[in-house]
Order: C-alpha cells, then structure tokens, then sequence
C-alpha cells in the first residue's frame, strides 16, 4: 500500500519536473523569437527615418566566409538589380571590403578644359547636399570629413571636386567636404583654418576621420586610399612639382590625415603659423614628439598633380617659420586646439561641399623676437 503510494508520488513528481522542463522550453522560445523580432524591428526603423545617418554605421557583426556581392560601378555592365536604398536597408549592409572592387589605379588627370562647376553637379548626381555621401551597398568603418583651408581659389576647387568625387566614390568611403574659407584679405593662415575644420565638422557629424587637402592637390592613383590609418599619414608624397619624390624625408606637406584620436593627442596644429611655410613641418614634429610615426602610400601610388599657380597674395613666405620649428617642443602644449578662437561668419550648404567663412584674426603687429 505504501509502496504503491510511494510509486504514485514519485511519478506524480517525475510528470510536474517534465511540464516545468516544457514551460521553461516554451518561454524560452519565446522570449528568443521576441528579442529577434524587436532587434529586427529596431534596425530596420532606425535605417528607413534616418538611413543617412545610421546604416553605413551599424555593427552588424556577419560570419566569416559569407563574402557579399556589390553592385557594379555606376554606369557599369549588370546595373539592372534594383538599388532603392528601401530595399537594402531591408537587410545589414556588409562592411565594406578592404580593397574597394571598383578602382581603376592610375588616372590622367588634366586641368586643361574649363571646368564649371554645373557639369561638376550634374557628374555628381547622388552626393548629398553640403558635399556628403554615404556609399549604398556596404558600411564603411569610418566617417572622414576631408577639410580644404581656401581663399580665392575658386577656379581649383572646380577642379579638385570634378576629380575627387568620384574618385573618393569608387574608394566607398563615407565622406563630408567642408571648405574653410578664411575671410578678409589679412595674411593667410593654413593650420589655423585646418584646426576650424575640424571643430566645425565635428559640429555637424561625428567623424572619426580628417584629411586635410590642399585645394590644388589631386591623387593620380585611387588606389591611395582617403581614410584614416594606424598612424597620421601622409598622402601626397610624389607630387609632379618634386619630380614625383618626397621632397624631404620629414615633409608632411599638401594632403595629410589624421584621426580623431591622433590630431588630438598632437593638440591639433599650431595656429601661429602666418604666411607661407612651416606649419607643415610644425605638424611633423608634433607627431614625433608624441611617438608617431608618419605612415605613407607606396612612391608608385602616392603620386599627385598640382594645378600650376602663382604665389596668393597676402600668403608670403614667413621668415619665422625657421624659428618657430625649432620651438615645437615648447609651443605645441600651449598652441593647438586647446588655444583656437575663430568666429563663424557664414556656413553655405553647396551640392558639392559644405562653405565655412570665418574670421581668424590677423598676425600679432609686433612678432615676439627670438
Ligand atoms: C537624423 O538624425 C539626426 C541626428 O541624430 C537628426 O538631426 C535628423 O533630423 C534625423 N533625420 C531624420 C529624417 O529623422
Ligand atoms: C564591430 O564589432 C566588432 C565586434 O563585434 C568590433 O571588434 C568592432 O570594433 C566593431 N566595429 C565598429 C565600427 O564599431
Ligand atoms: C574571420 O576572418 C578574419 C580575416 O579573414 C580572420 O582573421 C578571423 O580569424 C576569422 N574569424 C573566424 C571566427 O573564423
Ligand atoms: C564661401 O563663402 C564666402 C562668403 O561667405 C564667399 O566669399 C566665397 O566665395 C565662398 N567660397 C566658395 C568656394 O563657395
Ligand atoms: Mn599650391
């Protein structure tokens, strides 16, 4: 008799262990499916109201070996899959590859014909106002905001945008463009007008990149990719004017980029630098004072065409540039970033890039001897 209550109870209890086991399987599933469901839900949301901002960005970790495919270049053979940015942003966007599928290598660059800036528009149909664009088929690692200090180069600019855009397209970086035009006629100040580029980008996006061009500077190669590296780079190191060389072994000079992370731990760059020359190589030494080292392309790839100009006006060689540079040590704790003071006068949204007008001030009337 007891024996036999002894069985019933124990299979009484066997049975609630089993249900339990089923229940904690069910809501398991549930919670599984709903958790999947909602991740879904949140992405696609999140890329479909603000797909500029969020898609290129999300980490959306893919296994190994699921290579994706891209779509052709822009006017290229097989372009009749669909590209609605709706239908991609359906599905994770890829990274996008570390060697981008589209680049051609060596290009004739030429700055014969006159260039308007219309024709420049109408190549560019799919770059975002203010000089932006997103690639559409994958998500690049870094948003680089490409920084042109400027004054009274106009006839360059249309130039270095006809080049650069789809050059910077093919590369499949995302990208913003921002001309810091200095205002007025004082003597012209490249570091300082780079420095404004970088606050003033970081207003509008959260970079992680800079590149900071000369507006008559364009890459004969789009293999010399425009993003950030693991050290500050320099980019245009055989330019047609050196006879395709490095003009000196520490000359950081025309197009350089840097990180968020590096540009800051060098203060930024010096903005006492008035004048032609040696704000470059103040930049240099602040990267080695701070156990840098400058990373550059291949000589073969690294190769650049100047558009041939006469020397600015008000952009004189300043005599204290041999000085200053001895001083960097010394000067790049107190001058930088930490010390910038500019005033915005004007930002002017452009199909093709963003117009920062600011006011910089002007040199000290008695330069500090010594
Ligand atoms: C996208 O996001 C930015 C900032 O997060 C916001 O300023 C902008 O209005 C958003 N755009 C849309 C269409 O929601
Ligand atoms: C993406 O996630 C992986 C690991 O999941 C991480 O290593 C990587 O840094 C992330 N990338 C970005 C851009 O956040
Ligand atoms: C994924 O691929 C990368 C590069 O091909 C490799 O370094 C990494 O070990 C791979 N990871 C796995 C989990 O296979
Ligand atoms: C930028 O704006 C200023 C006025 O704010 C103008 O003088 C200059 O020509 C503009 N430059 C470009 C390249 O649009
Ligand atoms: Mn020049």
């Amino acid at each position: 008799m007891s024996r036999l209550l002894l069985g019933v109870t124990l299979e009484r209890i066997c049975k609630a262990v089993l249900l339990l086991c089923l229940v904690h399987f069910l809501i398991m599933m549930i919670l599984y499916f709903d958790v999947y469901a909602q991740h879904l839900d949140f992405f696609s949301r999140f890329s479909a109201k603000n797909a500029t901002r969020a898609h290129p960005y999300y980490n959306f970790s893919r296994p190994n070996g699921t290579a994706p495919s891209y779509a052709a270049p822009a006017g290229g053979a097989g372009s009749t899959r669909p590209e609605s940015n709706q239908l991609v942003s359906e599905k994770p966007l890829p990274p996008c590859p570390e060697v981008p599928p589209a680049l051609v290598g060596r290009l004739l660059i030429e700055f014969g014909s006159t260039m308007t800036m219309e024709r420049v528009q109408r190549e560019n149909p799919d770059v975002k106002e203010g000089g932006k664009y997103i690639p559409s088929d994958c998500r690049a690692k870094q948003r680089v905001a490409i920084i042109i200090p400027f004054r009274h180069r106009d006839h360059h600019l249309k130039y270095w945008l006809y080049y650069l855009h789809p050059i910077l397209r093919r590369q499949r970086i995302s990208f913003g463009i921002y001309i810091i035009s200095q205002n007025g006629e004082d003597t012209f100040n490249r570091a300082k007008l780079l420095n404004i580029g970088f606050l003033e980008a970081l207003k509008e996006e959260p970079y992680d990149c800079f590149i900071f061009s000369d507006v008559d500077l364009v890459p004969m190669d789009d293999r010399n990719l425009y993003h950030c590296y693991d050290q500050p780079r320099h980019f245009a190191i055989a330019m047609d004017k050196f006879g395709f060389r490095l003009p000196y072994a520490g000359y950081f000079g025309g197009v350089s980029g840097l990180s968020k992370t590096q540009f800051l731990k060098i203060n930024g760059f010096p903005n006492e630098y008035w004048g032609w020359g040696g704000e470059d190589d103040d930049i240099y030494n602040r990267i080695t004072l701070n156990g840098m080292k400058v990373s550059r392309p291949d000589i073969r790839i690294g190769r650049y065409r100047m558009i041939k100009h006469e020397r600015d006006k008000h952009n004189e060689a300043n005599p204290q540039r041999f000085t200053k540079i001895q001083n960097t040590k010394m000067t790049m704790k107190r001058d930088g970033i930490n010390s910038l003071q500019y005033h915005v006068i004007n930002v002017a949204k452009h199909p093709l890039y963003t117009n920062i007008t600011v006011d910089i001030g002007k040199p000290p009337a008695r330069p500090p001897r010594g």
